[in-house]
């Protein structure tokens, strides 16, 4: 397949540009280092120096032979987007062009603009340079389970049938985000239906969980191609963040009750399931959605799953429940659905001990690179 990946640079883009390139599809990658900017703006740069986006594809080509053709660029500039899907016929564009941080969201007005009009304004030239130029490329969109919060019902996989005063119908399920961030993806999610139900497109929309992980088969030919790994409050994930902390000696900041419950998964399974996307199209006029997680934790399971790991490391591990700067329910019903990429072979790679202990020794390596300051909350949901 031609596939383009929109995000190309980031946690998710980079590894899925480089699995997909070895697998044999011709791949091209954008991005505009938005979110390096944003890290060294914020003082939230990761814990590893990766190079950038073309040195990498040239490191890659150089260790696998496999070519990964790159272009910087901003993807609010239509005309920059649209040549790009002009040129190059993508069977599908891969979107993952998006500000991807919660706190970011919500430090001040200027982020919050940011946030909005960044991930909104790139979702729709996309959709545009789609419709005027490849209408038949399905769109494989990157959405959050954050999209539908802690409802207290079960979280259907995108849709729910609804029986009201005797009639019946089928709807989007609900969603009640708890960001900016989030909010942005809910509205991503309907501007791709309008246009799916009224122009024809063809969009798989990937309601994806905090991802964990470093190790993909092409990130382990050289530390050089690993993913960028954040730990900081803004663009840490819960989980490389507790990591980081154990092996600082930071007890692991729990927010609140530490009863949050969202659905994990490995790296290595988000490129199985982009891959499954990419083979399973959805129809033209058709939005299919996934709910894309392997397994569900609260903040206190994770926090003593590294507890366990770091004892068979001989890393003794604290918890400690900090205030919450974000306005979450603590405690809550959580059972989202997800059997649709099972179904289609997503074979889970669980969060295992031996899983987190290899992340946790991976982490010492860079040790001296932790700088602690990066580690404690520094926006809060309410002023
Ligand atoms: N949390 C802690 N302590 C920490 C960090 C986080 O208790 O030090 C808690 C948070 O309060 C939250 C949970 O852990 O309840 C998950 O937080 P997170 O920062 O790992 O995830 P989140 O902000 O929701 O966002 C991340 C990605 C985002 C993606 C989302 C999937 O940054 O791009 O969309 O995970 S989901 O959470 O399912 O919406």
């Amino acid at each position: 397949m031609k596939i383009i990946i929109l995000g190309g640079d980031g946690y998710l883009g980079w590894p899925t540009s480089m699995d997909l390139a070895a697998k044999g599809h011709e791949v091209l990658t954008i991005d505009n280092y938005s979110r390096r900017t944003i890290a060294m703006q914020s003082s939230s740069e990761g814990l590893i120096q990766n190079p950038n986006l073309e040195d990498r594809a040239r490191i890659f080509e150089s260790l696998t032979g496999k070519k990964i053709q790159v272009a910087i660029g901003d993807l609010k500039n239509f005309s920059f987007l649209e040549g790009h899907i002009k040129s190059f016929q993508p069977d599908a564009v891969v979107h993952y062009a998006e500000q991807p941080s919660a706190p970011y969201s919500l430090k001040g007005y200027e982020e919050a603009h940011y946030t909005l009009k960044n991930n909104l304004e790139v979702t729709h030239n996309l959709i545009w340079a789609i419709l005027k130029n490849k209408p038949e490329c399905h769109i494989v969109k990157l959405g959050t389970m954050g999209e539908y919060g802690t409802p207290n019902i079960d979280i259907e996989e995108g849709w729910l049938d609804i029986e009201h005063k005797g009639r019946k119908d089928k709807f989007l399920f609900p969603r009640a985000a708890g960001s900016l961030y989030h909010t942005t993806k809910v509205l991503d999610t309907d501007l791709l239906w309008f246009y799916v139900r009224t122009f024809d497109l063809r969009v798989t929309d990937l309601m994806q969980g905090p991802v964990y992980g470093l190790s993909t088969k092409e990130s382990d030919l050289d530390d050089r191609l690993l993913p960028n790994f954040h730990y900081d409050d803004i663009f840490g994930t819960v989980v490389n963040r507790f990591l980081v902390q154990a092996v600082a000696g930071v007890p692991l900041t729990v927010y609140g009750k530490g009863g949050q419950i969202r659905g994990y998964l490995n790296l290595k399974d988000t490129l199985q399931c982009i891959d499954l996307a990419l083979h399973n199209p959805a129809d033209k006029r058709e939005l299919k959605i996934y709910n894309q997680l392997t397994e569900t934790f609260t903040v206190n399971e994770l926090a003593e799953n590294i507890q366990k790991a770091g004892k068979t490391l001989g890393i003794d591990v604290a918890i400690k429940s900090i205030e919450n700067p974000r306005r979450e329910a603590e405690e809550h019903y959580y059972n989202p659905k997800h059997t649709g990429l099972i179904d289609l072979g997503l074979e889970p790679n669980y969060m295992t001990t031996e899983v987190l202990a290899n992340m946790m020794k991976f982490v010492m390596n860079y040790k001296d690179n932790i700088d602690e300051t990066k580690i404690f909350p520094r926006v809060k949901w309410s002023k």
